[in-house]
């Protein structure tokens, strides 16, 4: 097979002392963090369609990457090219998955059987290559957004046309994620959302979501497909409005279909930003209602409005992320699946390596740092202070449900003095500090 990334060999660890950009310092894949490896708890996977699909096309110019592969003309000749190419990138990083869509790895044809058969193509040689260098699947999916027939949506396009070929296209995409033996399906609804409300029956469109993610649920039971199905938030982007807007919207829609007992939520850091919250309170809204699956690691650009999907290198954020990853007890099915792509000037092969290092290397440290927290406990024990007047006397009847209004009542008339203390912010930015910055 021929070398597609001459320049780069196996990248290893060389601890911080390293000043090799393609090392890792902090990422030693085999050291004990507790009792699980760091490979075990970080579990990275490699978005196929940023690293080896994306050309680096923005709305406003053409691609700008260099490829080994860009001189080949046929498109099914290009994907078997590009995988192989993959799998090598995949071997000398270190990581263990990847995740892809559907028309990442192979072309659309003139039809959806062509396109099916060109699917299943690339999918055996996909087969071959994960035994031959024990590369696993975190997530399969299907791309229902890219081709202009999803103009007005996919599950919830007004055309029945539409939904009828993404459940066609989504139940193929189901079974090659079986077929590579795939931890988990994602669902991102891109154009599940309007453009404007003046023509859209928001009900109907909500509804036939969760009529697709039922069949999707009946469909995995009949071909015994037992990986975990998540829905990905997002706000907008490309739709004004994206119906799975965030976790909390996300929740909400799987209760009410009552779809909440099969789905998890694979939360994105610049998903997160867009709707205005932090990553910290996307992951622990999935924690507290047991949906956080897995996490699509990135970061966003604090004066850019949109999903500039750039590689973690924030530590405060890895550390928080890792921080709620071990308060849920850490990943199952999931991974931390760097959903990330290089900037467009930055695009030569070897920025692949380099943006990905640094991807391992800032979540490697922030696991260490965000075991030190747990292990601890003193965010912990401050919280649980915090809110120590739900133990006993009156906090505890309202917690086991003794009291009611009246009761209430009673207890506030005769209580004439309330005392609050310091939420105590600045301390435990300091604190946080401390860990980050270490002694
Ligand atoms: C888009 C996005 C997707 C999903 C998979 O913003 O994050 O790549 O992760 O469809
Ligand atoms: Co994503």
């Amino acid at each position: 097979m021929a070398e597609y990334f001459k320049d780069v060999k196996e990248i290893k660890y060389e601890g911080p002392k390293s000043d090799n950009p393609l090392a890792f310092k902090y990422y030693n894949p085999d050291e004990l963090v507790g009792n699980k490896t760091m490979r075990e708890h970080l579990k990275f996977s490699v978005a196929y369609w940023h690293t080896f699909t994306a050309q680096g096309t923005d709305p406003f110019g053409a691609g700008t990457m260099i490829r080994s592969w860009d001189h080949i003309q046929d498109p099914m000749d290009k994907a078997k090219v590009r995988m192989e190419a993959a799998f090598e990138f995949f071997d000398k990083l270190g990581v263990d998955y990847f995740c892809f869509h559907d028309r990442d790895i192979a072309p659309e044809g003139e039809t959806l059987a062509e396109t099916n058969k060109n699917l299943d193509e690339i999918v055996k040689i996909a087969k071959q290559l994960m035994e031959d260098y024990d590369i696993k699947l975190l997530w399969g999916t299907a791309n229902t957004f890219n081709n202009p027939r999803f103009v007005h949506g996919a599950a919830t396009s007004c055309n029945a046309d539409v939904f009828a070929y993404t459940a066609a296209q989504i139940k193929k995409a189901m079974d090659v994620t079986k077929e590579l033996g795939g931890e988990g399906y994602t669902f991102w609804g891109g154009r599940e959302g309007y453009e404007t409300l003046l023509n859209t029956d928001m009900k109907l469109e909500l509804d036939n979501y969760a009529r697709l993610l039922h069949m999707a649920v009946d469909y995995a039971k009949q071909i015994g497909f037992d990986g975990q199905f998540y829905i990905e938030p997002k706000p907008k982007e490309p739709t004004k409005h994206q119906y799975d807007f965030d976790a909390a919207a996300v929740v909400a829609f799987l209760k009410t279909y009552g779809l909440d007992d099969y789905f998890k939520l694979n939360i994105e850091t610049n998903h997160a930003t867009l709707a205005g919250h932090t990553m910290q309170h996307e992951l622990m809204y999935a924690r507290i209602n047991n949906m956080l699956g897995s996490v699509d690691a990135n970061q966003g650009d604090l004066y850019l409005g949109w999903d500039t999907d750039q590689f973690p290198t924030d530590i405060y954020l890895t550390t928080l992320v890792m921080y709620e990853v071990l308060q849920a007890g850490g990943f199952t099915t999931g991974g931390l699946n760097f959903d990330a792509k290089v900037r467009r000037p930055s695009f030569e092969p070897i920025d692949l390596f380099y943006a990905h290092i640094v991807g391992m290397d800032s979540f490697a440290k922030g696991l260490k740092i965000a075991y030190k927290m747990k292990q601890d406990g003193k965010f912990e024990k401050i919280i649980a202070d915090r809110y120590a007047s739900y133990t006993e006397g009156i906090g505890k009847d309202i917690i086991e449900g003794k009291v009611g209004f009246s009761e209430l009542e009673r207890y506030a008339l005769e209580n004439n003095e309330i005392k609050n203390v310091s939420g105590r912010q600045e301390y435990l930015e300091w604190l946080l500090n401390e860990y980050i910055l270490g002694k």
